[in-house]
């Protein structure tokens, strides 16, 4: 490492450090305010030794002493070596000496090639702290891991942490395009400077893979699915590649998204059909291309013949010949291809939520080693709440990753707060049965189950240039949260709230747990207020904003909110059961028992599943109709209780982001009650009912509500 690079990191990292809270994220290291914490601290860090020289290893090493000087209000000495005792000795695996290597042997068998050990031991009668993995990326995770401790102020008197992330690809996909437009960004532009780079370096590069490395996120994706070929020519490719040198020492790969007709594009080829051999040898060159600028470039994203995306099927060829060329493109180099499973066509008349399923299980095991299918959470698309798909557990000889949204397109943008890990949480542990009960999704993405070695999970960003970077302060939490479960899927959404509230704001448990009840309680909230009962996609058409139950004039019925509902006179839902679409057959036989039969269909997603009427009667013994408005009702209700525990946090944090979600939630108040409102007053027109007592009566008419027009809603 030059000198200059040396001081440069050095700049970047202090820089960070003194800009204002809402940009350091959950890397605040805010000087602990607990007496007897920061005593065992002090008495425990006397030193840091760092034993590696790598660019990795001094980040982690200024991580280390930037966070300690922090919390602890005093500079820590960088020993060049271990004297003494209580110092941090940071090294991987063969930077260790042997007799520190004789203490942790055994756990380094227990850790892959990105896994970290956190471990007290005594060196000659002289007690030590060791973070070390077999690489520095390891060590470094390991360091962001030490330093969540003190900024949770937990003990670090007797440290033994071992622990390795269980999905090999944690990835986030960023949908921006190269204008820095952001499809369905509600945090500002995208963070790419694609006119500034290559040369110049934006602070904020670096900042944000701090961020991803702190929580273990090793991918990005940097373009939209909806992609631009020109990504791939040599001039956006030189920009691509210094992001790839800022993001390489923290461990993060770079990705981008292939446009299946960029042979023609870009290439002057007059097709792009994948058995082509002109073809196929394109994608060899351009990957031979990509590889030379960044030798450990991820691999590609594609999206193709969805949505009018070009793809294999313009040719006649299907989707496995398509994944199968592009994998042979970047195999010889180690890339990925990682192929989206998000397809439905308006020439089928099928039930969309089935065709995904119906076009991707036969091919299960025809695809290459290096291909992964990326399935949504859910079969149609990014609901509040959604059954988990079913392609989970049904291509045991294909690797499936998952594709959460973290991003809220149909969750009230950056303005509501929602803490999704509540979302992804109940999706991960939903049983697929594939081989019997316990057969999580969470098995199938972690490989486990089928003992599948190419694993992966991505999170649709929900990151921009806002100064707090996801438009809420809130939202930061949810690419948080995705982080923590893409490291570890089996992760409690309770805990990493915990986990984010302290590192972001506060330890105090006058704060923490109030505001923690608000987070995990948010979710269902959104669902009540938006989508009860298994109701979907009801969101006013294009840009998503706002409640449009009564949209039915767009040109692909499935783009219509009517088409979603089924709301009549008769009563309300989709049926997907045997009597219906019997999209319920596309799960394993025991899940499919379970929605199928209204008695044991969970109540959250009846209407999913089910049309039934509007005097059905539900669980508690309402009918389908009072249950529903209550539900709105409970909603709005909900939202008004975290603005009671919000007010009541005043005390306890900054006043400037306590004042942003302030009115964060007063705006997300406003619109709980018009979605609730406006659903009613259209479901009315159907049920023909009266409102049940408890739900109050709506001040505007449903003509209002469907007269307001949204040109200009963002993200579009
Ligand atoms: C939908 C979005 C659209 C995306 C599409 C996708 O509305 O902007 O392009 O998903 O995932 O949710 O490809």
């Amino acid at each position: 490492m030059t000198l200059l690079r040396f001081v440069y990191l050095f700049l970047l990292i202090s820089f960070s450090a003194s800009a204002q809270k809402d940009y350091r994220l959950w890397l605040q290291y805010d000087k602990i305010t607990n007496l007897q914490v920061t005593q065992e601290y002090k008495m425990g860090i006397k030193g840091i030794v760092s034993l590696g020289n790598s660019e990795t290893s001094t980040i982690s090493l200024r991580e280390l002493e930037s966070g300690l000087t922090n919390m602890l209000g005093n500079k820590i000495e960088i020993k060049s070596k271990i004297e003494g005792e209580n110092n941090l000795i940071i090294g991987s695996q063969s930077s260790l000496s042997s007799d520190i290597q004789k203490n942790i042997l055994s756990d380094f068998k227990r850790i892959n090639n990105e896994g970290f050990i956190i471990k007290s031991i005594s060196l000659k009668n002289k007690k030590q702290i060791v973070i070390t993995g077999k690489n520095d990326v390891g060590v470094l995770y390991g360091v962001y891991n030490f330093l969540r401790l003190l900024q949770t102020n937990k003990s670090i008197s007797n440290l033994n942490v071992i622990d390795s992330p269980k999905i090999n690809l944690r990835v986030l996909n960023h949908w921006d395009n190269l204008d820095r437009t952001v499809e369905r960004g509600y945090a500002g532009f995208s963070l790419w400077n694609w006119q500034k780079l290559p040369d110049f370096i934006d602070q904020r590069y670096i900042d944000y893979a701090r961020a991803n490395a702190s929580v273990g996120i090793n991918g990005t994706v940097l373009t939209n699915v909806n992609a631009n070929a020109l990504i791939l020519t040599p001039q956006y490719l030189e920009k691509v590649e210094a992001l790839a040198n800022v993001f390489r020492p923290y461990g993060i790969k770079v990705y981008l998204t292939a446009r299946f007709s960029a042979p023609i594009e870009i290439g002057g080829l007059k097709t792009a059909d994948p058995k082509d051999a002109a073809v196929a040898n394109w994608w060899k060159e351009k990957a031979k291309e990509i590889y030379k600028r960044i030798p450990d470039f991820g691999g590609f994203l594609v999206k193709a013949n969805s949505e009018g995306q070009p793809g294999p099927q313009n040719y006649g060829r299907d989707h496995v010949d398509g994944a199968n060329m592009l994998a042979d493109a970047v195999a010889p180099f180690g890339g990925v291809i990682m192929w989206r499973a998000f397809v439905y066509s308006e020439h089928d008349a099928n039930d969309r939520a089935k065709q995904a399923y119906a076009e991707f299980q036969p091919y299960d095991g025809k695809f290459k080693a290096n291909v992964i299918v990326q399935v949504k959470n859910g079969a149609i698309d990014f609901q509040p709440r959604e059954p988990f798909h079913p392609l989970f557990g049904a291509m045991p000889k294909t690797p499936i990753m998952m594709e959460f949204q973290v991003t809220q397109e149909y969750l009230g943008f950056s303005t509501h707060l929602v803490y999704l890990p509540k979302l992804f949480q109940e999706v991960l542990e939903s049983d697929t049965y594939q081989k019997g009960k316990g057969s999580t999704v969470a098995k199938v993405v972690d490989g486990s189950l089928t003992n599948t070695k190419l694993t992966g999970i991505a999170g649709v960003s929900n990151i921009g240039n806002d100064l707090n970077w996801t438009g809420h302060p809130f939202a930061q939490a949810n690419w948080y949260g995705f982080g923590r479960l893409a490291w570890n899927p089996y992760l409690d959404a309770e805990v990493i709230a915990d986990e984010w509230l302290r590192c972001t704001f506060s330890n105090n448990k006058n704060f923490i747990n109030p505001i923690k009840n608000m987070m995990i309680k948010s979710r269902e909230a959104v669902i009540n207020y938006m989508t009860p009962l298994g109701l979907h996609h009801i969101m006013d058409t294009g840009h998503h904003y706002g409640p449009g139950p009564w949209v039915s004039d767009l040109s692909r019925p499935e783009w219509n909110p009517t088409y979603y509902h089924k709301a009549d006179k008769n009563g309300i839902g989709f049926d997907r059961s045997k009597t219906g679409t019997n999209a319920t057959a596309q799960y394993a036989t025991q899940v499919e028992k379970i929605f199928d039969n209204l008695e044991t269909c969970p109540e959250q997603d009846l209407l999913w599943f089910h049309h039934v009427s509007w005097d059905y009667k539900l669980k508690n013994g309402q009918t389908l109709w009072s249950g529903m408005a209550l539900k709105y009702q409970e909603g709005v209700n909900q939202v008004q209780e975290m603005q009671n525990s919000w007010n009541k946090a005043e005390k306890y944090i900054d006043a400037e982001r306590f004042k942003e979600v302030q009115m964060l939630l007063q705006i997300q108040y406003k619109e709980a009650k018009w979605w609730r409102d406006a659903c009613l007053l259209y479901f009315q027109q159907y049920s023909g009912k009266e409102l049940p007592v408890g739900v109050e009566k709506p001040t505007e008419t449903l003509e209002y509500f469907k007269s307001l027009k949204f040109p200009f809603a963002p993200g579009n």
